[in-house]
Order: C-alpha cells, then sequence, then structure tokens
C-alpha cells in the first residue's frame, strides 16, 4: 500500500512518512536523545533519527536504557524516551517503566508492535502480543497510533502526560506497519504538535498556604522533609529560602540530598532518628509518607505528637498513610514561594533550643563516625573504603554520584555528603538492584559531568554488562565495586549439598577484567590508598574505569539497614 501511495503520487508532491513524522514530532518537543536498543520493526527508525540529529544510544539490555530514560527525566524534567522493540524487547523494558512511575519521573516507552490484525485474532504473528494492555496497568498512561496522520497528536499526549501533574511514565505503541506509512508532507508537518506549557504551574489555595504556615507557626520542634519531588522540581533557590528563613532543620531523603548541602548547619541527616522522634510538627515537601518513613506512624516517630504539613504536586497524597493537618497541593515551586511570601518579614525563626539539640546530636553522631571512616583495616571495610570517597566527592562536589547495593546502598548514604542538587542517584522508592550502569550512563550523556557509581558485586551484576556500552560512547564514568563476594556478605555457607549458598558469588571475583575486555581501565584495588589513587585517576582522565574493591567478605550485615523487613518462619528449624 505504502509503494501504490508513493507511485500514485505526482512528481510534484512532497510525501512523508511514519518514520519521519515520529522523529519530527520528538525533534519539535526537544528530545534530543532516545535510549534503547534496535530490532525490528525499530531498527530503521533509530538509524533515521540518528542521521537527523537526535543521539540515539544503543544498550545491551532494554531494561537499562529504560532505566536510562527514566532518570534522565528526573535531570531534566523532561520525558526521558526508551525505544524498544517488540514482545521480548518491550518486556525488557516495562520493568523500567513501572519503576519510572513509582518514582514520579517522566518517561516514555516507545515500543514497536507486531500487526494488530494478527495480534487481535491470536494468530502467532512474529513477537506477538497485546503490549498496550500489559502497559496500562504499570504505567500513568498508554496510547497506541494507528495512523499516520495522528502521530503528532499521539507524541504530544504522551509527552504532556509524562510531565504533567505528578510525572510518570507512559506507554506509546507504535505497529510495525505505521512507520511506513505515507502522507503529503505538508498535511503531515501541519499535524504535529508542539506541547505548550506541558507542566503548568499549579497554584495553591491562599487558604491552605495560611493553614500550613499557621500550624507551622505554633510548632515548637519543627522538621523538614525533603524528597526527590523537591529535588526534581528544580526551585532550589526558593527551598534554601524557606528552610534559612524558617530555621528549621531539614532531613533529606535519599535523592534529595545535596539539595542543600549535608553540611549546611541545618541539616539534620546525621541526626535521622531525633529529629523523626523529637518532632512535632512536619512538613513534607516532595517526599511520601511510604516505606522509607515507616509511613508516618510507629516506633521510628516516637510518642510525641505530629502534625503533618505536606507539599505535594497529587492531592491523592494527602492522607495516604497519616491524617495530613495542612495539605498544600501544588507544584513544589509555587508552593514554596507562596509560603516565604505568607512568612513575610517578621516570621519568628523555629526555637533556637531545638535546633542546638539537633546540631548537639548530629555533631556527636558524626565525631562517632570520624575514626571508623579512617581505618586502614586490611581487608578493607566498607568504612575505610567510603572514608576516602568521601573525601573525593567533597573535591569533586559536580560529579554525580550513581550507588546502588545493599550495605553499599546504605553505608554510602549515610557516610558520602552531597554539595549539589541532583548529584546522587540511587535505586528510588522500590529499592530496585540493576539500576546502576543505565543512571550512569544517562547521568554522563544528560549532564556532561564525570560520574562515579559506588556499586555491591550483585547490583553491579544486575546491569554489568553495560561496561561495554559506557566504553562504546567513551563515557566518563567511573565504577567503584565494593567486591565482598555476595549479596549482603559473601561468608554464607550450604551445609545441605555442595551447592554454593544462595547468597555468596565466585570468591575473590576480578571484575576490573570486564572493563579491560572492552579497552577501558581495570584496576585491583585492596587498600584504601590504592583505592583513592585509582579513583582520582579516573576522575581525572574521565577514561570509563571499573575498580574492584575487595571487601572483607564478613563486613556486611544481611539486607543492609533493613533487615527488619525479612519475614521470620515461625516454624521450629530442624
Ligand atoms: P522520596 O523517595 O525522596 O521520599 P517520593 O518519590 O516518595 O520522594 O515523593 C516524591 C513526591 O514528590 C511525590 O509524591 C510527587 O507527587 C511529588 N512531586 C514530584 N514533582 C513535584 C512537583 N514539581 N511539585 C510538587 N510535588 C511534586
Ligand atoms: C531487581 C533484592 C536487595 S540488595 C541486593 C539484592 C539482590 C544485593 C545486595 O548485594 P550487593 O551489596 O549489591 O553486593 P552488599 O554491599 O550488601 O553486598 N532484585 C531486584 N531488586 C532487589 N532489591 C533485589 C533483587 C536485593
Ligand atoms: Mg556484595
Amino acid at each position: 500500500m505504502a509503494e501504490a501511495a508513493l507511485k500514485a503520487a505526482d512528481d510534484t508532491q512532497d510525501l512523508t512518512d511514519g518514520f519521519h513524522l515520529i522523529i519530527d514530532a520528538l525533534k519539535l518537543n526537544d528530545i534530543k536523545t532516545i535510549y534503547g536498543v534496535p530490532g525490528i520493526p525499530i531498527t530503521d527508525f533509530g538509524r533515521m533519527a540518528q542521521a537527523e540529529g537526535i543521539r540515539v544510544l544503543s544498550f545491551r539490555h532494554e531494561q537499562n536504557a529504560g532505566y536510562a530514560a527514566a532518570i534522565a527525566g528526573f535531570l531534566t524534567k523532561k520525558p526521558g524516551v526508551c525505544l524498544t522493540v517488540s514482545a521480548p524487547g518491550f518486556l525488557n523494558g516495562l520493568t523500567a517503566l513501572a519503576h519510572a512511575t513509582t518514582n514520579c519521573f517522566p518517561m516514555i516507552l516507545i515500543s514497536g508492535s507486531s500487526e494488530r490484525e494478527i495480534v487481535d485474532l491470536q494468530q502467532g504473528d512474529y513477537e506477538e502480543m497485546d503490549q498496550l494492555a500489559i502497559a496500562k496497568t504499570m504505567c500513568k498512561a498508554a496510547f497506541r497510533v494507528l495512523h499516520a496522520a495522528d502521530i503528532g497528536i499521539g507524541v504530544a499526549r504522551a509527552y504532556r502526560a509524562a510531565v504533567s501533574g505528578r510525572p510518570g511514565g507512559v506507554y506509546l505503541d507504535l505497529p510495525a506497519k505505521l512507520f511506513g506509512q505515507v502522507m503529503d508532507a505538508a498535511k503531515g508537518k501541519k499535524s504535529l504538535v508542539k506541547v505548550i506549557d506541558p507542566a503548568p504551574a499549579q497554584i495553591p489555595a491562599p487558604a491552605a498556604v495560611k493553614r500550613a504556615l499557621d500550624v507551622l507557626k505554633a510548632a515548637k520542634k519543627p522538621l523538614i522533609i525533603l524528597g526527590k519531588g523537591a529535588a526534581y522540581a528544580q526551585a532550589d533557590e526558593a527551598i534554601k529560602t524557606l528552610v534559612e528563613k524558617s530555621g528549621i532543620p531539614f532531613l533529606p531523603m535519599s535523592m534529595a540530598k545535596g539539595l542543600l548541602p549535608d553540611t549546611h548547619p541545618q541539616c539534620a541527616g546525621a541526626a535521622r532518628s531525633t529529629v523523626l522522634k523529637d518532632s512535632d510538627v512536619v512538613m513534607m515537601i516532595g517526599a511520601r509518607l511510604n516505606w522509607l518513613l515507616s509511613h508516618g506512624k510507629g516506633k521510628t516517630w516516637g510518642d510525641a505528637p505530629k502534625k503533618f504539613v505536606q507539599i505535594d504536586i497529587e492531592p491523592r497524597e494527602m492522607d495516604s498513610n497519616v491524617e495530613i493537618a495542612a495539605p498544600v497541593v501544588g507544584d513544589i515551586g509555587s508552593c514554596v514561594a507562596a509560603l516565604i511570601d505568607g512568612m513575610g518579614s517578621s516570621w519568628t525563626k523555629a526555637p533556637s533550643d531545638w535546633m542546638g539539640a539537633v546540631t548537639a546530636k548530629r555533631d556527636e553522631n558524626v565525631a562517632k563516625m570520624a575514626p571508623r571512616l579512617m581505618n586502614n583495616n586490611n581487608p578493607m571495610d566498607y568504612h575505610g573504603a567510603l572514608g576516602v570517597l568521601r573525601t573525593i566527592v567533597k573535591e569533586r562536589p559536580d560529579a554525580i554520584l550513581v550507588n546502588e547495593g545493599a550495605n553499599t546502598l546504605d553505608l554510602t548514604r549515610g557516610v558520602i555528603d552531597m554539595y549539589k542538587p541532583r548529584k546522587r542517584l540511587d535505586v528510588g522508592t522500590w529499592g530496585v538492584m540493576g539500576i546502576g550502569m543505565g543512571q550512569a550512563i544517562a547521568a554522563a550523556v544528560e549532564t556532561g559531568k564525570p560520574v562515579l557509581c559506588i556499586e555491591g558485586d550483585s547490583a553491579f551484576g544486575f546491569s554489568g554488562m553495560e561496561v561495554e556500552t559506557i566504553c562504546r560512547y567513551n563515557l566518563p564514568v567511573c565504577i567503584v565495586i565494593f567486591n565482598n563476594d555476595g549479596i549482603y556478605r559473601g561468608t554464607d555457607q550450604n551445609k545441605a549439598s555442595s551447592d554454593p549458598a544462595t547468597t555468596v558469588f565466585v570468591k575473590g571475583a576480578r571484575y576490573d577484567k570486564m572493563m579491560e575486555a572492552f579497552g577501558g581501565v581495570g584496576v585491583h584495588a585492596t587498600t584504601p590508598d590504592e583505592l583513592k589513587r585509582a579513583v582520582n585517576a579516573a576522575m581525572d582522565s574521565g577514561k570509563p574505569t571499573l575498580i574492584n574493591a575487595a571487601i572483607d567478605p564478613a563486613a556486611g550485615s544481611e539486607s543492609g539497614r533493613i533487615g527488619n523487613l525479612n519475614p521470620q518462619s515461625q516454624l521450629k528449624k530442624k
């Protein structure tokens, strides 16, 4: 049919097709990068997009391309785009789409799909699958485009759905036939849509702002919790002003670290349990009262009665776990600006004895930790290794830190201070292993800054093949693997058979050799000193580097800091 249309076309009539319309629609909306894996039916699309000036990064597995797109969305406030083939490629990308949705990151998963007529009659097409139906349950919105003339609208809907309101993942289904569909070029051009004001400001109601200020004013021990929604909002200056003007201690959630420096005098990061327990009013800014905050109740929060103020763009987030005394619904930039405005020039800062108590606790905890970070133990432990990495991050505050693992995650988060917004990327709301290499690649591509990954050996394994991608694009990524021979610890024993225990890996594995296989730099480090030298060299040279940091297999604890979430069998052990 496409050929017939081409033949029938008058020589003077300019034509376009699905391939070009999709590319033009993405470019019109300022999409500069696509993360994906090629194959039928999107191989030529990738080539053409590259030829038309879009940066198309080919990965070794769609899940990693998807994690790259998801974090690109977080870093840029624009949807990150992941491109996959049908059925298996689509499913590989779907985990990342669900992850993006759960974390409120804007992302569009574009997958090619098989012929509708055959799929719907279940006649066994090449990679047959009803992708749209499956995707719907795992993302914010899902669309399919059947006609070339609808591509402009389809892309616009996907874009707007991803970034407006609470951001999230969107699925866009593009059947193979669509790519070749031909139409008049002028009509095609007219059909494209540039999304105007994709994430409109959402101004909070004045009454809600006043209610929040009244609650804050009455507080004796107030606390501000900053979440990754606050980092995403890019309202950095306004948030700093609010925090400093209020004099309230703040606690950053993992990916909000650095929004204000962890060394800020009001930072309560190192006094976490104290501020959660003792505070009387808690203002959440772009953070949810989910499992990461013990649902706002129980032991973590102590007996002191609490009142919550919550700033969030999603009205349904309010009262999701506990009563919110003062919900402020709107975008964080507008809400924080309204609060600052409402505080006026005569606002009284939070009681200084409260800030003083928080500071004392913080200083005590920091002092307790200090000697552990300077240890030179052999074999190296987490603290010894993190002690040197902490200094390196301090000296290079523009570098982006990617972090995953269990002990490797919890200890890095606690030890390494962050100094600038959106510099710490990690496992997010699900605590998912495997985000590392995708995040590292997208961080390097989107920001042009050097990237330091601190990876558990298990965590790294989920996306390790992408070291080839890092070498192929010659990205300034330095991967440090905390290699303790396993998941949590490398010391587990299976007494029932000659099989190894379920949580251990090959002892003394040399992950550095993987990097060398693709032309990158590999280093085996056994002391904090060796580690320091290797990381500094990598950060200076910008060369893809993997450092295998040998960590004492006995150093970690089961499930890191969340061992309490493991269910326990009530049956007596035999
Ligand atoms: P954390 O894990 O850091 O605690 P969460 O992912 O749980 O953070 O929470 C982020 C919250 O931020 C979500 O409830 C989301 O709706 C909200 N959010 C995201 N972007 C904005 C924005 N621009 N304005 C207001 N709220 C936002
Ligand atoms: C997609 C479960 C949580 S943490 C972890 C696993 C497998 C690995 C911990 O070992 P690692 O770190 O990385 O070596 P360390 O320092 O403690 O030894 N599958 C997915 N996500 C999760 N969270 C898991 C499994 C898990
Ligand atoms: Mg490990």
